[in-house]
């Protein structure tokens, strides 16, 4: 195990800005995961408030989502603060700095066929920009076909697609993102991966607890699920921001919407992230010659 950000390579920063995601072997030890682990028990046991089901089967299986729980939970606090993660972003990114933006988990019981839709990012989120990776990390083993799946290079196709309203999937009214009312002549349709998935160049790995599939939150990403009966999913996934990200209030909607906090911590449109909330954790020291 090369564990912690000795273990990106120049060939990793390469795919990852070409392809908007690369999936990074075995470089968070196992001590981390123990501590995650418990730390999405705490979580399950008592959700917070943004905590939502995606989905629950007619047999009780149930995907469920939850995020920004960082501050409340002391293995997830001590993750973001001490791991080798917010170094990881920056030399994926080949950032100058990097700062934390939000942690969310996924989990699915054994056996949960619920496919998250394909879908972006950053469009939902209450910052814009392109230098952006988020980092998602099973906590136990999970087959490829169950993994997360990444539509490659859709980081720089361009286009301003319509996202799904994941409040009407799941029919939570909070964090709507709609853009029924939204005059924007740029906006296209998004596209059916699902139904024309041969058109797609589509990437996904077996992947095995320590290992990281850190990506852009403009690529195009969507699937998990097709679990087997005797396979759940635990997943927990943090968000970093670099060096061209600037918060952005989205008349559509945001998910999760970081308005309220952002405004109350003197945070408005145009500025860069900072403040307890949103910690820078890594800066480049000076660059070897
Ligand atoms: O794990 C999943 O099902 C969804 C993950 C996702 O969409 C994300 O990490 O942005």
């Amino acid at each position: 195990m090369t564990d912690g950000a000795a273990g990106i390579t120049d060939q990793h920063v390469a795919d990852f800005a070409r392809d908007g995601v690369v999936c990074l072997r075995q470089v968070i030890g196992a001590d981390w995961i123990d501590s995650l682990r418990a730390g999405v028990d705490k979580n399950i046991a008592q959700p917070s408030t943004r905590g939502r089901v995606w989905d629950r089967d007619a047999s009780g299986r149930v995907t469920f989502y939850d995020s920004q729980a960082w501050r409340d939970i002391a293995e997830y606090q001590d993750f973001v603060e001490h791991s080798p993660m917010a170094e990881i972003a920056g030399r994926i990114m080949d950032a100058e700095a990097v700062n934390f933006f939000f942690d969310a988990i996924f989990t699915r019981s054994s056996g949960s066929q619920f496919r998250t839709p394909f879908h972006q990012d950053e469009p939902y989120w209450s910052v814009d920009g392109f230098d952006t990776c988020s980092a998602w990390m099973p906590l136990v083993a999970v087959e490829k076909r169950s993994a997360l799946e990444f539509v490659r290079g859709s980081h720089t196709w361009g286009h301003r697609y319509a996202q799904i309203n994941f409040a009407a999937l799941t029919g939570d009214e909070r964090d709507q993102v709609s853009y029924d009312e939204i005059d924007d002549d740029g906006l296209v349709p998004f596209p059916d991966i699902e139904g024309n998935r041969a058109d797609y160049e589509i990437l996904s790995w077996d992947m095995e607890p320590g290992d990281v599939a850190i990506f852009n939150a403009r690529i195009i990403h969507g699937g998990s699920g097709l679990l087997r009966p005797d396979r759940d999913l635990k997943v927990f996934n943090t968000q970093w921001l670099g060096d061209d990200v600037r918060v952005c209030f989205r008349p559509e909607g945001m998910d999760p919407d970081h308005r309220q906090v952002m405004t109350e911590q003197g945070l408005r449109p145009g500025d860069r992230v900072g403040g307890p909330l949103y910690p820078e954790l890594w800066r480049r020291g000076p660059r070897q010659q």
